[in-house]
């Protein structure tokens, strides 16, 4: 193996970003969202990048990964999964269960495991858990790799088959300022239809965006129904989808989708579970998609056989890395099933990571979602810019980004002085400021 490919070194940094209220089926966002940026540092000096989720839970798995690294070539991606299997800890030991969090209905999660706090990314595993932290691990190796190459890292994955990659509009139900204070932005609240037109010409006017997803799961189903209408009536002929991240009931479900299937590209997790999502999927032609009930490999044959979904997001964070993504378009492909991308709030080395990846996926025919545009600070420079919706594929070696020091570490600082509150993303506890009884609902609330 070349020596320079070794790896010599691996810094993590946990960092607080700034989130603005986004509201959601479980609340509302933090002031601030944990993130951990790794780094691995080769004896060629080449350095790489990789994102993921910041909760201590990830935390206490990256760490003893970090150690273990430092001996091993950046080449060897696949056997990133025995090495942090074999650091520890058992990820079903690590952090606390999620607290103020209700879990789902019967069937949807089995007693002994959580419903995902912040993510709303279906069951929260320990094996979810741990292919989140190997994916940013891999992205940074990746990035190292290509630098020493002088590759990007789509050409490491076979190569892009796009230049540009679409991206959708993702609008929120929000307030104007977080309730207990806290970093603010120009937005502006939205809290009816007409908020949320307004939100989508935003979008429309300073990123180009074609399609819409209307986070939904906020207001009672006639008021989101009523936002959508809003937007077919402000945008003909745009793509449009709702996900109100499983608060449905399986009626409840059937009868939105009744009332929007004219304008919907797609209906995602209209309700929690793979049954519920049958039985909808049975009563309805619009297409169903998922970054709920079908989050891992393990729980694609069921959906497949239950007919439950027709289109399911990609997410390289908790699929576990850029190459699973790709196993996971193929076996889409396989089973004429459509693709599409999640986003979590997420900074520039996740962005970067998901347009290198989605260049390479021919399948993915759906704009990806991001959460970009809410960020107002990014440990990335020059901030990635959007042109009629879409992101030109960088060529460059890597990832195509650089760190901006400066900024990481103003962002490490924050989470260095957090005295606890906000390491652990939990957006029931952040909507408990504004109304203290606040319970997440058990689903299906409607
Ligand atoms: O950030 O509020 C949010 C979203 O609801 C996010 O947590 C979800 O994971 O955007 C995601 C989704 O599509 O379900
Ligand atoms: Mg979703």
């Amino acid at each position: 193996m070349d020596a320079k490919l070794i790896v010599e070194e691996v810094r993590l940094t946990p960092i607080l970003i700034s989130d603005p209220p986004l509201l959601n089926v479980q609340g509302v966002h933090q002031p601030a969202t944990p993130r951990l940026v790794v780094e691995v540092v080769t004896a060629g000096g080449a350095s790489g990048l990789g994102e993921t989720y910041g909760d201590s839970v990830y935390l206490d798995l990256a760490r003893p990964l970090a150690e273990a690294l430092p001996g091993h070539s950046v080449t060897d991606v696949n056997g990133l999964f025995a090495l942090a299997a074999a650091a520890g800890p058992d990820p079903s030991s690590a952090g606390a269960p999620d607290e103020g969090i209700d879990r789902p209905a019967a069937g949807v999660a089995p007693r002994d495991e959580g419903v995902d706090a912040g993510g709303l990314r279906g069951v929260r595993t320990a094996d979810k858990l741990r292919l989140s932290v190997v994916s940013a691990f891999e992205t940074a190796c990746l990035d190292a790799l290509g630098k020493t190459l002088g590759l990007p890292v789509h050409a490491l994955l076979g190569g892009k088959v796009r230049d540009t990659v679409e991206y959708s509009a993702y609008l929120f139900h929000r307030w104007d300022a977080h309730p207990g204070g806290g970093p603010t932005d120009d937005w502006g609240a939205a809290l009816d239809p007409a908020g949320i037109v307004a939100q989508a010409r935003r979008f429309d006017r300073e990123y180009g965006f074609r399609s819409f997803k209307l986070k939904g799961g906020v207001f009672e189903p006639e008021r989101e129904i009523a936002a959508i209408r809003a937007l077919a009536e402000a945008f003909p002929g745009r793509p449009l989808r709702l996900d109100p991240n499983g608060a449905w009931s399986v009626e409840t479900s059937l009868a939105v989708a009744r009332e929007l299937g004219d304008v919907l590209e797609y209906l995602e997790d209209p309700a929690s579970g793979t049954d519920a999502m049958a039985a909808i999927a049975a009563g309805t032609d619009v297409p169903l998609a998922t970054n709920m009930c079908v989050t891992t490999f393990e729980e694609v044959p069921e959906a497949l056989a239950k007919e439950a979904v027709r289109i399911v997001l990609c997410d390289h964070h908790y699929w576990g890395g850029l190459h699973r993504t790709r196993e996971l378009a193929a076996l889409c492909r396989t089973y004429g099933i459509g693709l599409s991308m999640h986003s979590n709030t997420h900074l520039g080395i996740s962005l970067a990571a998901m347009t290198q990846v989605a260049a390479t996926l021919p399948e993915l025919r759906y704009a990806c979602d991001t959460h970009y545009p809410w960020q107002t600070e990014d440990v990335v420079t020059p901030r990635p810019v959007f042109r009629a919706g879409r992101l030109t594929v960088s060529d460059a070696p890597g990832l195509g980004v650089a760190l901006d020091r400066d900024a990481l570490a103003a962002l490490h600082r924050r989470w260095l002085e957090d005295d606890g509150t906000l390491r652990d993303r939990d957006d029931a506890a952040a909507m408990r400021v504004a109304d203290p009884g606040w319970r997440a609902p058990r689903v299906p609330r409607w």
